[in-house]
């Protein structure tokens, strides 16, 4: 069955967005925003699987909203909102948590790094997490979804749900008249050089918000001094750079500036490496700095003068959210009438 091709997409308002946020997720919403139908969220119930402070949260998630439209995403053709104030996430995802499998999430790789060995004291939502990003990208049933590399094992996750949910009720959606499959099973997006960008102390680690050292990342607010001496202190290897991707292979950090040089300015490793190859990383750092700067400096200004408007951000969530309600509230009725719930009509 064809469905119609919808992207949706989701960033936590847990902290710092970085340069992983950016070039993983952010620039890839942007850049679907000319072909496609796009909802873009901020996560806040996601956000709390983990404790946020109260008034932290609630600047966080203007923030998160002032870094879409800094970079580009227009919330008139586009739909921007919070997750929170659509119920119908929570809703469906609890249709899920009885769809889902427990097998399923014990393999989830995410959850054993976040819980370490804490694990008897971390939430049950932080477990129950990927059935929620299940039901935030089906209950639009949304088709494509732009996520950085961490993220495929829960996209995987929602496809199996949405699988077996289709299997599970395939007499009921016919006979409501939803034809053979109610949920697409949703597309991954992971392209280009920096879908997995590193930390910058440790070629090993991801760039991550939770990460206690402000050195590992860049963030989207960070000025042109803080970004210069992040990038003069990246830890790197006393060889020059190679002349072929195939050397970046054995050498982490190398291969992680590369691919965020690669990133930022829209093309490839290769491309870089025969600008650069044989260059030392003083000569190839200050090339970096430049460019960061040149395309992370407008946007992180263009944040700082939204967050400065409360009233606006508020309206544009408002806005966002009435609209996905509409399309979220059709999809949660259909899965009413599918599971047997008996509904006000
Ligand atoms: N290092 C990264 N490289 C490429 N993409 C990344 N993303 C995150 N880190 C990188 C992508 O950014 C989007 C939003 O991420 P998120 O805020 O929902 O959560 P996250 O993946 O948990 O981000 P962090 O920074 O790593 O947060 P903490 O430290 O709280 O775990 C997603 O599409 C993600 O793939």
């Amino acid at each position: 069955m064809a469905f119609k091709e919808r992207v949706f997409s989701g960033v936590q308002p847990t902290g710092n967005l970085h340069l992983g946020n950016y070039l993983g997720a952010i620039t890839k919403f942007v850049a679907l925003q000319d072909t496609y139908d796009c909802i873009y969220c901020v996560v806040d119930l996601h956000a709390i699987t983990v404790w946020q402070d109260p008034p932290e949260l609630k600047r966080t998630i203007r923030e998160v909203t002032a870094a879409f439209i800094a970079c580009g995403i227009d919330p008139k053709k586009q739909i921007i909102f919070n997750q929170s104030q659509v119920a119908e996430h929570a809703e469906l995802a609890w249709v899920f948590n009885c769809v889902a499998r427990l097998g399923w999430l014990n393999r989830m790789t995410q959850f054993k790094e976040k819980a370490g060995k804490d694990r008897e004291n971390v939430s049950v939502g932080l477990y129950a997490y990927p059935n929620l990003m299940a039901a935030d990208i089906l209950v639009y049933r949304a088709t494509h979804v732009p996520v950085g590399e961490d993220q495929k094992q829960h996209l995987e996750l929602s496809r199996d749900i949405a699988q077996k949910f289709n299997v599970d009720f395939a007499s009921s959606i016919a006979s409501n008249g939803y034809g053979e499959q109610f949920f697409p099973l949703p597309e991954p997006i992971i392209q280009g050089p920096a879908t997995r960008v590193m930390s910058l102390r440790d070629g090993s680690k991801k760039m991550s918000k939770s990460e206690p050292s402000d050195y590992s990342r860049i963030n989207l607010t960070d000025d042109a001094d803080t970004i210069a001496q992040k990038i003069r202190k990246a830890k790197t290897d006393p060889e020059a750079l190679p002349s072929e991707e195939e050397g970046l292979k054995p050498r982490p950090e190398a291969d992680n500036l590369v691919g965020i040089y690669a990133a930022l300015n829209n093309t490839t490793k290769a491309a870089v490496l025969s600008e650069f190859g044989g260059a030392q990383f003083s000569t190839f750092k200050m090339a970096l700095v430049d460019l960061s700067v040149a395309k992370l400096g407008p946007i992180g200004s263009e944040m700082k003068k939204l967050v400065q408007d409360p009233v606006y951000i508020d309206s544009i969530l408002a806005d966002g959210s009435a609209r996905a309600s509409t399309i979220a509230g059709e999809t949660m009725k259909a899965v009413k009438d599918i599971v047997g719930f008996v509904r006000r009509s």
